[in-house]
């Protein structure tokens, strides 16, 4: 800590410069704020802001929002940061953590004017990233936060990533200061070099995705000029060649966080506090007569105050002077802090509190907890609400600020570029950018997830207080049947002794509660109670959305449009000026049309009843859950495309099987898994063919989470989950050289393999024995003998792999696009895309060189499995040239060659290869399939018309020799079916013959993780990792600090229960957070067995030494029902143990 000047200025208190008050305090009022005002707000959406809050796990999204919430009198101030409001679910509260965004909308007043403020928080755990895509795309502005002890983490730069990827405004806010002056105890000049090292990473990041974004346009652009066209004129004898990139012309000065663009806030939400520089230029200024302009420049910089020559100076650092943002601002601060928590003068912290201004209750100031005190004085000094809410009105856009670059990227899914939809389609481009909400404008809503709400809380089931009018109108109604029961009686004059007198009079004053359910109204009871089915569930789900035109009324009638739905085919059918109020809308595929159920306002834990919402605005919608999966696009206009995709960015990897812990309770279980898969934006639930129920998670918490919904909301019954499953691929590699015992292997291995194949083989349903020569090419001829493939099966090298990997979704483009070429239609395809696939075909050219490799890129016939996995099927027959899958990039190629008949079964044959491997039937990654040969004898055609002819003679089974004529084979041909049907099956074998030519592999899918840890506890983390059989990749140590930042990888089939492990070895000191990463092969070969007289005595007879992929692979094997050959072995040997005692 700096010897503390101010601490003597504040003793001195009646000058107290250094006592900055807060300026303006009157404008921070706010109260609860009631519907009619929201209401009222919601139609102007200049003074709209609808943004969400990003971060990294625990850098304190939801306790801002506590600050925020708090702001409008919804919660008091005394329960920020221990409510966490919008945590409103039960496992959110207990383990800590925030599960899903949730929205509320406030009001605040910024400068006379007053703001809705539609906020949403996400979570920042990595399993939960689905729901932060969510958030960001209804949003047009994002608070990003980043704790100022961890600075920029992973899911940080994740979310940074997201905001830029759906062109929403940033602004940040820097957390937890109060870390720096109690945890680490930096001194104020100290945490200023740290603060200005957090700013510089996070700029680091916007900067590299800036950059990005710059080069890409520049390709771009460089792609749309005509080839070989000069610059001409002047500026071809000035200019030779412009290799800038544009990174200098591209205007980035808004991009950037500086405090002095006021993008920035300093703040410690769970004391209350936050501040922008302008607040303290403002306060400075009056204090000490400096323009606030002035001081809004020189605060953040390397400037200092020159006090003699009353002078602010430049140079701070160079003369060892204070920078003014240390002696003005953060000396205060510690100080405070100083006086309040570290050293409880009593008497100083009096003073600070007179002259800050500041009212302190007595009970706060006798409280045994500082922080209290500290809190009670900060909220009212510098509230952090103010100073975030004052930065969101200021910089963060309104809806009617929406760039077009975004309009136009939401509206182009896929490869379709925007200027080739249909002209009704791109007219409607303006309406996003109008944002009108007039009655003509087209309704166009987003769907980015459904949510499920408590029936009950529903603002029409909800009990609502009685109006004084309605409490005096029972109690009359009430009086009165009293009055007539009394008459009655005396008529009667069976006044029952047993009544007291008590019964009577208590009975009006109970009217006001009985009556509102014994209401007067029996029949309306009796309606509602018919209504009520008994199965009837409790919860209802409700549609997170925003409107971006238009105005969305309970009722109205809207299309919803599928992710396939094309404006452009459906325009050309429907009726001229069709719309979703159309009295007749005929059959559209991925086209259907609903009546929205209630709107409601987001308000955190509760729903309030809108009746019509404005566009601009983010709200709560019934009635779809018979529409709407997971998100969706809602227009009144057919005109209207399906936006793009949310963008996800986890992975769902982490499988269970489920099943009811009561059979009879199989439909409760895929019921409430239905209802789980609408409810959660990145679960995933099927049925695998084994007819399991499997649920796909993102991680560990994320499935944890799941299980819960399923248990106590969407199937309410016990269930089983089994162990996770672990995916695996299979995969061949080269022949290795050396054996277990590193000695050289001869030929004899390879023999060893192939006579496994012949084995395998013999065993095999195909009747047609395969033909393995020594070079591991697979010969096989389908049953009517009429086609033969031979296929080879070669590793692909690793990077290729990894790039057919990290370009599926490409490829899968690239698949659609050649689907059109063929079928003849012609797919407008942007010239970005294009550039694209060109780029992949020459990285793969790069990439496959050398003899084996030559012209193989051209040759590629297909990938797969699914048509865009990371194997390639090549086509290497000589005869048979076929169009080139990269058919697109030339319009030359098109027409020239055509494909052969049943081209398209020895694709699927690929395919169904691909997808399932001999190993235990995961999918095969980085092989190549090359088909040597493909022989034909009769055209097809005439072998299908041929089939239809009656055969009598040969019984089927009577398969001929190779000397037989061909009309006898012909003959045969009918007996086994299609020849397509055949010719799939042959391929598919020979694929699979082919793999296991090779030596095979297992390849495991890893996780990387970052673990902070200190350095008491680093032993104990390595210790986990390596357990674990996790590999350490880096460590640093995070300048500042004592922390380490540990980068490792970890095979996910040990990770479960790694998180916990480490968080328990570790005293919650470290928490990891898994990402899956790659797949990478398991060195060691599932079927090895010794053969070699070293590796017997190595390893030992049953070589029962771990072999980690034969476990695994059997462990696999065995959840799948499929053979295991393990136990077969141990008995084997003791056969033979038997046999030679004999
Ligand atoms: N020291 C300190 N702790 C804070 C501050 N803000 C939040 N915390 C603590 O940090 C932890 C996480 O806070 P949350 O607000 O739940 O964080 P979050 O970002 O919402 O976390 P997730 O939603 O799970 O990603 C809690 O224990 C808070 O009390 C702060 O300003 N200073
Ligand atoms: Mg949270």
């Amino acid at each position: 800590m700096s010897d503390s000047p101010q601490q003597h200025q504040w003793s001195r208190s009646g000058r107290a410069h250094l006592c900055p008050r807060l300026p303006g305090k009157q404008r921070f009022t706010m109260g609860p704020t009631s519907l009619d005002k929201i209401k009222a707000l919601q139609k102007n959406p200049a003074n709209i802001r609808n943004l969400c809050i990003l971060a990294h796990v625990d850098h304190g999204k939801t306790t801002l929002a506590d600050c925020l919430v708090a702001s409008n009198g919804i919660i008091s101030n005394r329960l920020v940061g221990k409510l966490r409001y919008l945590d409103s679910r039960e496992d959110e509260q207990i383990r800590g953590i925030t599960m899903k965004s949730s929205a509320i909308s406030l009001h605040y007043t910024h400068r006379e004017q007053e703001f809705l403020l539609n906020l949403i928080d996400s979570p920042g755990h990595v399993d939960f990233s689905s729901e932060v895509s969510t958030a960001v795309r209804l949003c047009d502005g994002a608070i990003v936060i980043v704790d100022a002890v961890e600075g920029v983490c992973p899911q940080t730069q994740a979310v940074l990533r997201q905001a830029w990827l759906e062109n929403i405004r940033p602004v940040l806010v820097i957390n937890k200061i109060d870390r720096l002056i109690l945890e680490l105890k930096l001194t104020t000049l100290e945490a200023h070099t740290h603060l200005l090292k957090i700013l510089e990473q996070v700029n680091a990041v916007t900067g590299s995705l800036f950059t990005s974004k710059v080069l890409e346009e520049r390709a771009e652009k460089d792609s749309e000029e005509p080839e070989g066209k000069e610059p001409e004129g002047e500026a071809c004898e000035e200019q030779v060649y412009d290799w800038s990139a544009g990174l200098d012309e591209a205007d980035d000065s808004n991009l950037y966080f500086s405090p002095d663009q006021g993008n920035v806030v300093f703040a410690s939400a769970i004391d209350g506090w936050g501040f922008s520089i302008q607040q303290f230029a403002q306060i400075y200024s009056d204090r000490m007569g400096i323009s606030a302009r002035v001081l809004l420049k020189t605060l953040w910089g390397d400037f200092y105050l020159n006090v003699k020559a009353k002078k602010i100076m430049k140079g701070a650092q160079a003369k060892g002077k204070k920078p003014l943002f240390v002696q003005l601002v953060l000396d205060n601060i510690w100080s405070l802090y100083e006086a309040v928590v570290t050293n409880r003068d009593k008497d100083k912290v009096d003073k600070v509190v007179t002259s800050l201004g500041v009212k302190i209750q007595t009970r706060d100031s006798r409280n045994s907890d500082p922080k209290v005190l500290l809190s009670a004085i900060c909220t009212q000094w510098l509230p952090l609400s103010q100073a975030v809410l004052d930065m969101v009105c200021e910089r963060l856009p309104s809806p009617l600020e929406v760039s077009s670059e975004r309009v136009e990227r939401l509206m182009s899914v896929g490869a379709r570029r925007f200027d080739s939809l249909p002209e009704q389609t791109q007219q409607l481009k303006e309406a996003f950018l109008r944002c009108s909400s007039d009655d003509g404008a087209p309704v166009i809503v987003f769907v980015s997830k459904m949510f499920t709400a408590d029936r009950k809380a529903l603002p029409h089931n909800r009990q609502r207080p009685l109006t004084q009018e309605e409490i005096g109108q029972r109690t009359e109604l009430a009086r009165q049947r009293h009055a007539e029961k009394m008459a009655a009686e005396n008529r009667t004059g069976s006044v029952r002794s047993d009544a007291s007198p008590q019964e009577v009079h208590v009975q009006p004053e109970a009217s006001t509660q009985d009556t509102s359910a014994d209401s007067t109204d029996a029949s309306s009871r009796m309606e509602a109670l018919a209504l009520k089915d008994p199965a009837e569930e409790n919860d209802t789900f409700v549609a997170f959305a925003r409107v971006y035109s238009g105005v969305v009324r309970p009722g109205q009638k809207v299309f919803v449009l599928g992710p396939k739905y094309d404006p452009a085919r459906s325009l050309s059918t429907l009726p001229e000026g069709c719309s979703a109020l159309s009295s007749f809308v005929p059959e559209i595929p991925h086209l259907s049309l609903c009546t929205l159920g209630g709107l409601y306002l987001l308000m955190g834990r509760e729903l309030e009843q809108l009746e019509e919402v404005p566009s601009g605005n983010v709200l709560g919608i019934g009635g779809l859950e018979e529409f709407v999966l997971k998100s969706a696009t809602l227009s009144t206009s057919p005109a209207c495309p399906p936006f793009t995709p949310l963008n996800f960015e986890a992975t769902p990897i982490v499988r269970v099987a489920i099943e009811p812990k009561h059979p009879s309770e199989m439909p409760k279980l895929v019921r409430g898994m239905r209802l789980l898969n609408q409810a959660d934006p990145c679960a995933e639930v099927l049925i695998q063919e084994t007819g399991e129920h499997v649920l796909v998670t993102a991680g560990e918490v994320h499935l944890q989470r799941c299980l819960d919904d399923l248990r106590e909301r969407f199937a309410k019954i016990e269930i089983s989950a089994s162990e996770p499953i672990i995916p695996f691929r299979e995969t061949v590699v080269r022949p290795p050289k050396v054996d277990m015992v590193n000695e050289d292997l001869g030929r004899q291995h390879k023999v060893a393999i192939i006579h496994q194949v012949k084995e395998d083989s013999s065993q095999s349903r195909c009747s047609h024995t395969p033909h393995v020569d020594s070079t591991g090419l697979v010969t096989l001829t389908t049953p009517n003998r009429l086609a033969t493939v031979s296929i080879r099966a070669i590793p692909l090298p690793q990077e290729v792999t990894c790039l057919l990997e990290s370009r599926a979704e490409l490829i899968r483009t690239l698949e659609q696009l050649n689907l059109s070429l063929r079928e003849g239609r012609a797919l407008e395809v942007s010239p970005r895309t294009l550039e694209e696939v060109a780029d992949l075909k020459q990285r793969l050219e790069d990439l496959l060189q050398g003899h084996r490799w030559r012209n193989v890129v051209e040759h590629i016939w297909a990938f797969g499995p699914r048509r865009y996995g990371p194997n390639i099927l090549l086509n290497s027959v000589e005869s048979y040239q076929r169009p080139s899958v990269w058919q697109c990039l030339s319009s030359a190629d098109r027409s020239q060659n055509s494909l052969r008949d049943l081209d398209n079964s020895i694709v699927s044959g690929f395919q169904l290869a691909t997808l399932s491997g001999p190993l235990c039937e995961e999918p095969l990654m980085g092989v190549c399939f090359s088909v040597e040969c493909w022989d034909l004898l009769a055209p097809p055609t005439h072998l299908d018309s041929m089939e239809e002819e009656p055969r009598s003679q040969d019984a089927p089974g009577d398969s001929g020799g190779p000397g037989e004529s061909q009309a006898r084979r012909r003959a045969e041909g009918d007996c086994y079916g299609p020849v397509s049907g055949q010719l799939i099956a042959a391929t598919k074998e020979a694929c699979r013959q082919a793999f296991q030519a090779q030596p095979q592999r297992l390849m495991a899918a890893m996780y990387t993780c970052e673990i902070m840890a200190t350095a008491e506890v680093l032993g104990r983390v390595y210790g986990v990792l390596g357990k674990r059989e996790g590999r350490v990749m880096q460590e640093e140590m995070k300048e500042g600090t004592d922390v380490f930042i540990i980068k490792a990888i970890l095979p996910v089939a040990e990770s479960f229960g790694f998180a916990d492990e480490i968080r328990k070895r570790t005293s919650g000191l470290a928490s990891p957070q898994l990402v899956f990463s790659h797949w990478e092969v398991i060195s060691s070969d599932p079927y090895w067995v010794p053969t070699t007289e070293e590796e017997y005595l190595h390893f030992g007879e049953k070589a029962d030494s771990d072999n980690q992929a034969l476990k695994y692979m059997n462990a696999v094997r065995r959840r799948k029902g499929l053979y295991v050959e393990e136990k077969l072995v141990e008995h084997a040997e003791k056969q033979r143990t038997l046999g030679k005692n004999k």
